[in-house]
């Protein structure tokens, strides 16, 4: 019996449209910028974003490192958010291998940045400093539950930001989620940014890939990032064939993940044990607790849910993230809500 799997929205596996697609795709040595379905794909995602120009890398974390290295020097300082995806799961790559300071500001509930710590945090010319360079966004919010925020936000922090000659880079990892819930077009976004990365590995169930879009020069200067990374591809149109489907097929049906997630938090806030976190799912993340009755730890439940053919995230010593993806029908709900009943209720 193949398990209802709400680790995350990264279990995703390519649809039978993407196997075809990847099965038939014309391939080149993209190193030397040949690879015509690669081309295709950025030029796409540079098209949907606005932006000049667009890069694939293998992953978000290197989306988001090439495009904090491009913008960044030795010793600059970048502000991000203190529950931010690269502050609390990329390893510390901006430190570890481009040498940048992060000033972690509090995010707010919605995942934003309040424009007045971003003042606060801003450094003044004095040498004792390092350089305030950049500040990084996340949309939607990862830690913060799924939360989104809107284009009026980013316009704001963009505003501040080129005020102070500061740049402005988007983890939009998942901000087809964060369009799609506000029914905005991911340009409206983008337009306020500099830089932003998404990735098709996650609700859009492509089996690789990220892309940074940008300016023309500033997608030149992650590319020689990307090399330094060890992230040039040769013959990874077969991957892109799956991005051009996940771009073209994948992104309106989101809202059936956010409809399910929406159904399943109800549902769960009625089981005895559980609490659900965060005033509920904004998109496809539900993040629950349990509740002082349950004599069991997070991963005790996690191990009992998995015996009965769920898995389900423990970000937490009493809590769990439930993600809602393509691979999760209503079925799988059900199956969920018993399953919890039968190990917390
Ligand atoms: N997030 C993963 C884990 O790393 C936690 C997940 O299961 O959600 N930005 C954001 C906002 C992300 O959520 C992720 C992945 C990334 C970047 C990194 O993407 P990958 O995994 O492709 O490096």
């Amino acid at each position: 019996m193949t398990p209802t799997d709400l680790r995350s929205d990264t279990v995703t596996r390519p649809t039978p449209a993407m196997r075809e697609a990847m099965a038939k795709a014309e391939v080149g040595d993209d190193v030397y910028a040949e690879d015509p379905t690669i081309n295709r794909l950025q030029e796409l995602a540079a098209h949907r974003t606005g932006k000049e120009a667009a890069l694939l890398v293998p992953s978000g974390t290197m989306g988001n490192l090439a495009s904090i290295l491009a913008h960044c020097q030795r010793g600059d300082e970048v502000m991000l958010g203190d529950k931010s995806h690269t502050i609390l799961y990329e390893a510390g790559g901006i430190s570890a291998l481009g040498g940048i300071v992060s000033r972690q500001l509090p995010n707010q509930p919605d995942g934003s940045l309040l424009l007045s710590d971003l003042e606060a945090g801003l450094r003044g010319p004095d040498s004792h400093f390092p350089p305030s360079r950049l500040i990084c966004l996340e949309n939607t919010h990862n830690r913060c539950g799924g939360a989104y925020q809107t284009p009026a936000y980013f316009k704001q922090v963009s505003d501040f930001a080129h005020a102070h000659s500061l740049k402005v880079h988007l983890d939009g990892a998942r901000i087809f989620n964060a369009s799609v819930a506000q029914n905005v077009d991911v340009k409206e976004f983008a337009q306020h940014v500099d830089s932003l990365t998404f990735c098709l590995s996650k609700g859009l169930a492509a089996p690789v890939g990220s892309l940074i879009c940008g300016t023309r020069e500033f997608i030149q200067r992650v590319h020689r990032q990307r090399k330094i990374l060890g992230g040039g591809m040769r013959q990874a149109g077969i991957i892109a064939a799956a991005g051009i489907v996940a771009l073209d097929t994948m992104i309106e049906r989101l809202s059936e993940d956010h409809a399910r997630a929406r159904a399943l938090a109800e549902r769960l806030g009625k089981t005895r044990g559980l609490v659900v976190d965060m005033g509920g799912p904004a998109t496809n993340m539900i993040f629950l607790s349990l509740a002082d009755s349950v004599p069991l730890s997070a991963k005790e439940v996690a191990d009992q849910m998995k015996v009965r053919g769920v898995l389900i995230g423990v970000v937490g010593a009493r809590q769990f993230r439930l993600v809602a993806h393509y691979e999760v029908d209503d079925a799988s709900l059900e199956k969920t809500i018993s399953a919890f009943q039968e190990v917390v209720g």
